[in-house]
């Protein structure tokens, strides 16, 4: 008997030993410890035995079947972790792959030019000032010395809601909102940009919606030469430090004096060319001293301040600066046009 338990566990271990399989280790199991197994057969078969050769055959038996549970478990747990770890490799996620590239979008030209030139003037101590696009009457026109039978309202003519709501034709209603917040005390220097409207027909150079910054200054002893000197800073910094300025005189109902500022054709240096039309400089933006007026309107005293205010199309400082050739680019969402301006 005890060459038959010995027998048993050399030929367990072997099968053991043999295998690669959990599915075979559980054969092997069944096969000789399960309740058909032929360990138990053995051991069946004790009974029939002497008293005295019952424990040691009984111990041997024990070993044996000790032997064959560790050398299972052992092998068990060493394919189990085999699977595992194959599993693991064939589910690994290469991370130095290439990723789906990410469809990601930019600011508008419109708008970095915008805040170009709002950075600009906010480094010269400007606020930047915001206001409703449907406005009065009064701040639109009135308040900046438009009176309601002014011919000059015709160049402006806009979209009524009302006899006297409207959207604004340019910012300046902001600028005016703001000196009536300061109410005739205080001296400041803002900026406003934002959307205003026009009735035009829609072409190359004309829109029924834009865009619009303007500037105000109003402080004691403000003078032209003050205008003057921020707008060649502005000019220098945006176009480039070779771009010289000049002012010539021009008209608006809410400043006086008026100008219209022009700045050094860089194509041609002054000579003249196609871009500048021969003379060799190009418009860029309209201003003045603030109309005594306006000013009074809005509580101020004109003997004790002035101001200097200026507009200018942020869309015409982008088709200067970047060549652009018709204002509609700005507004029909042509990706081709957008994506070339998304690293400028
Ligand atoms: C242009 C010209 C201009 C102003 C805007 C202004 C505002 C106030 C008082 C006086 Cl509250 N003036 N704004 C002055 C002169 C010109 O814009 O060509 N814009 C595109």
């Amino acid at each position: 008997m005890k060459e038959q338990l010995e027998a048993i566990q050399v030929e367990a271990l072997e099968k053991i030993a043999g295998t690669d399989e959990i599915k075979t280790l559980q054969e092997v199991r069944v096969a000789y410890l399960g309740k058909k197994g032929s360990l138990t057969g053995v051991l069946k078969g004790m009974g029939k035995l002497s008293k005295e050769e019952r424990p040691v055959i009984g111990e041997i038996a024990n070993k044996v079947r000790d032997a064959i549970t560790a050398a299972l478990d052992e092998k068990n747990e060493k394919l189990e972790q085999k699977a595992l770890e194959k599993q693991l490799e064939a589910e690994a996620i290469d991370v130095t792959l290439p990723g789906k590239p990410v469809n990601q979008g930019g600011p508008h030209l419109l708008t970095s030019i915008v805040e170009e030139i709002e950075d600009l003037f906010t480094g010269m101590g400007y606020e930047v000032r915001e206001g409703p696009e449907v406005e009065t009457d009064y701040f639109n026109f009135e308040a900046l010395n438009l009176p309601k039978d002014h011919p000059a309202r015709d160049m402006q003519d806009t979209f009524y809601i009302t006899n006297e709501l409207l959207m604004r034709t340019h910012t300046s209603p902001v600028q005016a909102r703001t000196m009536q917040e300061y109410q005739g005390g205080k001296s400041f220097k803002m900026i406003c940009p934002g959307k205003v409207y026009r009735r035009d027909n829609d072409d190359a150079t004309h829109s029924h919606q834009f865009t619009q910054i303007e500037g105000l200054y109003v402080d004691k002893n403000v003078r032209m030469s003050d205008l003057k000197g921020t707008l060649d800073v502005f000019a220098k910094k945006m176009f480039g430090e070779d771009r010289e300025i000049r002012l010539r005189p021009s008209f608006f109902p809410f400043t006086e004096p008026s100008v219209e500022m022009d700045i050094s054709c860089k194509v041609c240096k002054g000579a003249g060319c196609s871009v500048c039309k021969g003379t060799g400089w190009i418009e860029i933006l309209g201003g003045g001293m603030v109309h005594p007026r306006v000013l009074e309107m809005a509580g101020y005293d004109p003997k004790e301040y002035s101001g200097f205010a200026f507009g200018m199309g942020p869309e015409r400082i982008a088709m200067l600066k970047y060549g652009v050739n018709d204002i509609r680019a700005f507004y029909t969402n042509d990706k081709r046009f957008l994506k070339q301006y998304h690293q400028a």
